[in-house]
This record gives C-alpha cells, sequence and structure tokens, in this order.
C-alpha cells in the first residue's frame, strides 16, 4: 500500500518540524511532520550493499581495498529495479559509502571512488545510474552515507574537524546531485567514541533536502526522524508506539527494521544461495514489521556481475506475489449496510477512515455479515496525522450469545496485524478501551490466511498456554 500525499511548502514544514514538536510533553500531543506520515505509508524498502567488499568475499571492509578491485562487468540497475518492484517495495536505498571509505559516485572529495577504478574508465557513476533506474519504475531513492569511514587519514585525526568537513562535503554533493532523497541512513556502526558535528551535518542535508526522512540507530539518537529497531533480524518485537522519550523530550519517531535478504549478509558472497531467506521466513517478517506498525528495510546484495542472483530475483517476485495474494480477500468488504462514517474503515482504502465521537475515549466499530465469515486475521490501521491515540484495543466476534474476545492489545499504531484461530461469526467488533482522544481508524480488515511456519507454532504454543 503507498499513498502520495500533497506536501506541504517546505518553509512551512521546516518550521513545523523545528517548532511543532519543541513545547510538546504529553504523549498525546506529540504529532508526525507531513513528511514522516507520507514515509509511513512507503511501508517497505530495499537497501542494497553494492562495492569493493562484493569483489573480495567480505562484509566489512577495511579501508585496504583498491579502486582497482571493483569492476563489474554486466552491471544492471534496471535489472535490480525490475526484481525489487515486484517485490511490493516501494523504495530503494544505495550505500553510496559503506565503512571502508570508497565511494561510489565520481566525488570530488577524495580519490577513493569509482572515478579511480577501471569500471567505464573511471567514467562511471552508480549512484546516478541506480537513481535514475529507480525513479524509472516508479521507486524513491535515498542514499547511505557511513560516517565510519576507515580508509581516510582524516577520520583518524584528534581533531575530527577535518574529517566533519569530508563528511558533509560529500552529503552536499549526494544532497545537490541525485533529486529527492526519501531517507537518508545515519549508521553509528563501528564509530565507537568518534565525535561528530551531526547537527550540522543534519543542517546541511535540511537546507537541500527539507523532507528527507533520517534514519538513525540508537548511537546517534538525537539527529534522526525515524528510528533503528534494535535488532536485524526483523521483528518488531515490542508493542510499538511511535512517541519515544528522547532524554526527556518526547518525539515521535516511526520505527524501521532492517533485515537482509541472506541470512547475516549484507554484501554478496560467492557461493552463498542457501542463505536466501525462506519465502515464508520473510512473510513472517513483513507480518512482524509492517503488521507491527513498522518500516521493513531488506537488504539486497548485487553479485560481482552487478546484477542480482537469480536466486534473489526469484525469492522478491515470490515475496512481492504472496503479498499481494494474501492482502486480495478482505472480508470485511462483505459487511452488510452500515452508517456511512464505519463504512470509510470497511473500504480497503485507507485514504478514509472512521472516527469514533469526538472528544471520546472509548468506542466501538463493528461489522456485520449476511452471512458467518471464517478468519483468523485481522489488520488494522490507525489514522495518526493527529497522533497515536489508541491505547488499548480489543477485537471481539458474537457467538450467537454473547461477545467473545479474541485479540486484546495496546498499539495499533500505522497498522497492526493480529493472527489468532480461526473464528467463524456474523459479528465481529473493535473495542477502542483507551485512547488519549478521539480514535480513527483508517482500515479494519479480516482474512481467512494460512499461517507461516514460525506463526502457527507461536499460535499453537498461545492456545496450549490457555488451556
Ligand atoms: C550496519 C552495518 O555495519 C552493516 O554492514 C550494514 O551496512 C547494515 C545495514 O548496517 O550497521
Amino acid at each position: 500500500m503507498s499513498m502520495v500525499r500533497n506536501l506541504l511548502p517546505v518553509a512551512l514544514l521546516t518550521a513545523s518540524l523545528a517548532t511543532g514538536f519543541a513545547q510538546a510533553q504529553n504523549f498525546s500531543e506529540v504529532k508526525p511532520a507531513p513528511q514522516q506520515l507520507a514515509w509511513q505509508d512507503l511501508e517497505f524498502g530495499v537497501i542494497v550493499h553494492f562495492s569493493t567488499n562484493t569483489f573480495l568475499n567480505q562484509e566489512w571492509g577495511d579501508g585496504t581495498a583498491k579502486p582497482s578491485d571493483f569492476n563489474p562487468t554486466h552491471f544492471d540497475p534496471e535489472q535490480w529495479m525490475k526484481a525489487i518492484k515486484a517485490s511490493g517495495a516501494t523504495y530503494v536505498v544505495l550505500v553510496a559509502k559503506h565503512h571502508d571509505g570508497f565511494c561510489l559516485w565520481p566525488t570530488e572529495q577524495t580519490d577513493y571512488s569509482i572515478k579511480a577504478s577501471p569500471w567505464k574508465n573511471g567514467q562511471g557513476d552508480v549512484v546516478g545510474d541506480v537513481a535514475r533506474a529507480a525513479r524509472k519504475y516508479g521507486l524513491k531513492f535515498g542514499v547511505y552515507l557511513s560516517p565510519w569511514d576507515r580508509h581516510d587519514p582524516r577520520y583518524k585525526e584528534r581533531d575530527s574537524t577535518d574529517y566533519d568537513n569530508y563528511y558533509q562535503a560529500e552529503l552536499t554533493e549526494l544532497a545537490l546531485n541525485y533529486g529527492d532523497l526519501v531517507e537518508f541512513w545515519l549508521d553509528g556502526a563501528g564509530s565507537g567514541g568518534h565525535v561528530y558535528d551531526f547537527k550540522k551535518i543534519v543542517e546541511t542535508l535540511r537546507t537541500y533536502q527539507p523532507n528527507t526522512v533520517v534514519f538513525a540507530d540508537t548511537g546517534l539518537f538525537e539527529f534522526g526522524d525515524a528510528r533503528w529497531v534494535g535488532t536485524e533480524s526483523g521483528r518488531i518485537p515490542y508493542e510499538n508506539w511511535n512517541v519515544i522519550d528522547r532524554h526527556g523530550m518526547l518525539r515521535w519517531r516511526p520505527v524501521e527494521a532492517d533485515t537482509p535478504l541472506r541470512n547475516l549478509h549484507w554484501f554478496w558472497h560467492p557461493n552463498d544461495e542457501a542463505s536466501v531467506k525462506s519465502l515464508d521466513e520473510l512473510l513472517t517478517t513483513y507480518d512482524e514489521t509492517v503488521g507491527h506498525g513498522g518500516q521493513l528495510m531488506l537488504g539486497l546484495a548485487p553479485d560481482n556481475r552487478g546484477l542480482l542472483p537469480d536466486s534473489d530475483v526469484a525469492r522478491l517476485k515470490e515475496l512481492g506475489a504472496a503479498i499481494r495474494e494474501r492482502s486480495k480477500n478482505n472480508l470485511a468488504l462483505q459487511h452488510t449496510a452500515t452508517d456511512a462514517e464505519t463504512a470509510l474503515a470497511l473500504d480497503d482504502n485507507p485514504d478514509t477512515f472512521w472516527s469514533a465521537p469526538a472528544g471520546s475515549h472509548h468506542a466501538t466499530l463493528e461489522v456485520d455479515f449476511a452471512k458467518p465469515v471464517t478468519f483468523n486475521r485481522t489488520r488494522t490501521m490507525e489514522w495518526l496525522n493527529d497522533g497515536q491515540k489508541i491505547e488499548s484495543y480489543a477485537i471481539e466476534y458474537w457467538d450467537g450469545k454473547e461477545w467473545k474476545q479474541i485479540v486484546k492489545a495496546q498499539a495499533i499504531g500505522h497498522e497492526k496485524v493480529d493472527l489468532f484461530a480461526p473464528v467463524t461469526a456474523s459479528k465481529v467488533r473493535l473495542r477502542i478501551l483507551s485512547s488519549t482522544g478521539a480514535a480513527a481508524i483508517r482500515e479494519f480488515q479480516l482474512f481467512n490466511l494460512q499461517p507461516t511456519k514460525e506463526e502457527a507454532g507461536e499460535l499453537s504454543q498461545n492456545t496450549a498456554n490457555e488451556r
């Protein structure tokens, strides 16, 4: 699901980022910026790792790789994009420089770049080619620029100002020359105690790219608009609140969960097809990231030819087909006539939403069917423009005599998938048990789907515990 929103004029947005959040100190007062909402609607992106490591069978280069090591024979980012598009992802983040310091665009700031490689006789530009290919296939584009640089001598200096200026100049090139950047990945990995002038760095980015969502891991907590989930396992293993405390200040920081398509590998390695995750595993990941209200960032690794390997392409295609298939039969669409407001949450259209009565702190959204339906999964989406309001909810069905509870949880947020043993009923309801203000629901959907192996295991464990 993706949705295009009109972005407000830049001046207004910048002002709202600077002042809108500054005063808020109550959970219920903290609201997202429009850029954050638009980004949350993208739901599923990919991050692409392709550099000298690809040619040297390694994950973390130490900065000594030779530019001549980088020489793909069949570089074709359009081949990547076809597979990415087929997977259902909506945007691409390219690693423009990883920790080894090698730059994939013809930067003016260092000689350690593709300009010094034999590829296209040093005339190529991987960042430019990937950005163009992504847009051609309707995918948004963003970049990762590693702060940790194991090649540049300025990195090791005691006074880090020189390195900061260097990093900032690299970032300026990326921000000025490659169109709108949807996301900027700030990765604190490996930086161990190094002090960067991130305030200035993010100001530079904002000057040229005011709408880019900055993703930052916990080490760079203060500078991000979105936050790291805390694991690379492809799970959001907790109640997912968009508002979190940052040193006493509450901030809207939606979560992103990054995980590679190949188990534990961000870069390509030869003879490593066995590490490509199964479709079943990827669907669990999808349910436990996007289905837990967060962003899924799937890691892809082109090989030393410059192509995504066939095994990976096939898996991405399967994943996209399965995601589409699984969202096809929304049983809520079969509801009997209801009031116009309720219908807005049952129409398969996340651009419209049901609102609970003004000022309410609890409410019920009921769905009735002419004939009983069987379902084992719900997908609920909260309208977040005015903040994340729902703090506790239940899902219940009518068994002919009384309402029976099948789900009780806290956060809904951007999206919440709940799974349970199949239930057959002609009335189902979503009860907002507690909300900080009138709740709003974009979608309340019901499905009857085969759970993944892991989900089936958890469900049978829950049933056993209930006995
Ligand atoms: C981590 C890095 O250290 C990995 O190599 C990879 O780039 C991953 C996406 O982020 O922090």
